[in-house]
């Protein structure tokens, strides 16, 4: 039986005021073609399908001209769909009895008192599966938990809790190859810099992925941005978003996840999801005076793209010229791009390890603040314990980062 595993479509999204339409579109169609192409039994989308609970009439016409198109092509298809975060889990339920016409089976919400309604057995032409569609899991979902329990749950316990009665219910069926599905930010995962910041900060709210049992063959995850595996498990994973949702994904190549499952192996190898529509910032690197900066607007070449591009300028903010606006827009006249702004840059970062820079973990980063640092080392030593950090100390730290600063080591 083979997967097709996706998340995070975000329809109706727009990035910098520029709708999305044409490109999530470009991704639907690429998708049908893979779908069919690869002769896939059962997709998976692990929620976020839409960017707001209320997203606009164009783009709920695009999920259902997609699930139409895609059943044209592979009558034989299977899909499952639960809500994300950004989902409303009314709106996602509202289609459900005309989608289940088309294989599609939608999950927006979690009833504490009727886990089995998440478990839905999957009936391909290749094979059985058992899925386990658990939609985004708010704390209202799960506030009867707290009733049953003398002490409070905290929601990672709450949710821990959710999965296990799930899982009980799929385990009460006959046997058959388990799929969970989630959404949720899963322990050891990787944050996006800057699309997912306000998702997470410093791991509070991650969830240990032993929530999702031994027994289940593939785990099928959405809500982080970037593909990767949890838990050093080739089986549990996040497909990420199948395209780019901030500048410092440019470089990074989208994915979706092929899945081959049999009673007794699972497989899987993500498949590239072509650029339908560049992402570009300018300079690539450190910025240049705006002379050379317009030089490099007018000779960029946009002939072979088929979607006009996204661009983002930079600028360093001690470049004084009050007429760049001016001058940015006469280098950018007559060609087919979404601008995205102009950002000042007052400091220039090292860009040594700007690759690896791309996603990294807001976590880390908070705690490799000096500072930060500093208070902890007082906190944990066994003289010092209480103490606050004495001012001198304080001043004599920031003192020698700013000494690295000017001298562009940090
Ligand atoms: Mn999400």
């Amino acid at each position: 039986m083979k997967v097709l595993h996706t998340s995070d479509w975000h329809l109706g999204q727009q990035f910098y005021e520029h709708s999305r339409f044409e490109e999530h579109q470009a991704f639907l169609n690429w998708l049908t073609e893979t779908l069919a192409a690869q002769h896939i039994d059962l997709l998976l989308v692990a929620g976020d399908i839409y960017h707001t609970a209320t997203p606009p009439a164009s783009a709920e016409n695009q999920l259902y001209q997609f699930i139409k198109n895609t059943k044209q092509r592979c009558p034989d298809l299977h899909i499952v769909i639960i809500a994300g975060n950004h989902d409303s889990a009314n709106r996602i339920m509202a289609a459900k009895p005309l989608l289940a016409q088309f294989d599609t089976h939608v999950v927006g919400r979690f009833d504490t008192a009727s886990p089995k309604d998440v478990v839905l057995p999957i009936s391909t032409k290749n094979g059985q599966a058992h899925v386990v569609a658990m939609p985004f899991l708010r704390s209202s979902d799960l506030s009867h938990y707290n009733r049953q329990e003398e002490q409070p749950l905290s929601y990672n316990q709450a949710v821990a809790l959710a999965y296990k009665d799930a899982l009980n219910a799929a385990g009460e069926l006959p046997k058959a190859p388990l799929i969970v599905m989630g959404h949720l930010h899963a322990k050891g995962g990787d944050i996006s810099t800057d699309s997912e910041r306000n998702l997470v900060i410093g791991g509070e709210e991650a969830i240990s992925a032993n929530i999702f049992s031994e027994q289940a063959d593939y785990v099928a995850l959405g809500h982080l941005h970037k593909a990767q595996t949890v838990a050093k498990s080739e089986t549990i994973r996040y497909s990420g978003t199948p395209m780019p949702m901030s500048f410092s994904e440019r470089r990074y190549q989208h994915q979706v996840m092929l899945i081959e499952l049999s009673d007794s192996s699972c497989t899987v190898n993500p498949l590239y999801i072509p650029s339908f529509c560049k992402v570009i910032l300018l300079p690539e690197k450190d910025c240049v005076p705006l002379s050379e900066l317009c030089e490099l607007l007018s000779e960029l070449d946009l002939s072979d793209e088929n979607l006009a591009p996204y661009l983002r300028v930079k600028l360093s903010a001690h470049d004084t010229d009050t007429t760049f606006r001016e001058q940015i827009e006469q280098a950018l006249a007559g060609k087919q791009l979404k601008f995205c702004g102009i950002e000042r840059v007052r400091q220039e970062r090292n860009h040594q390890d700007d690759e690896q820079a791309l996603f990294d973990d807001v976590s880390q980063i908070e705690a490799l603040n000096p500072h930060s640092l500093l208070e902890q080392a007082f906190a944990n030593h066994k003289d010092m314990a209480g103490q606050a950090v004495p001012k001198e100390l304080e001043d004599l730290l920031s003192d020698v980062i700013d000494e690295l600063n000017t001298e562009d080591v940090l």
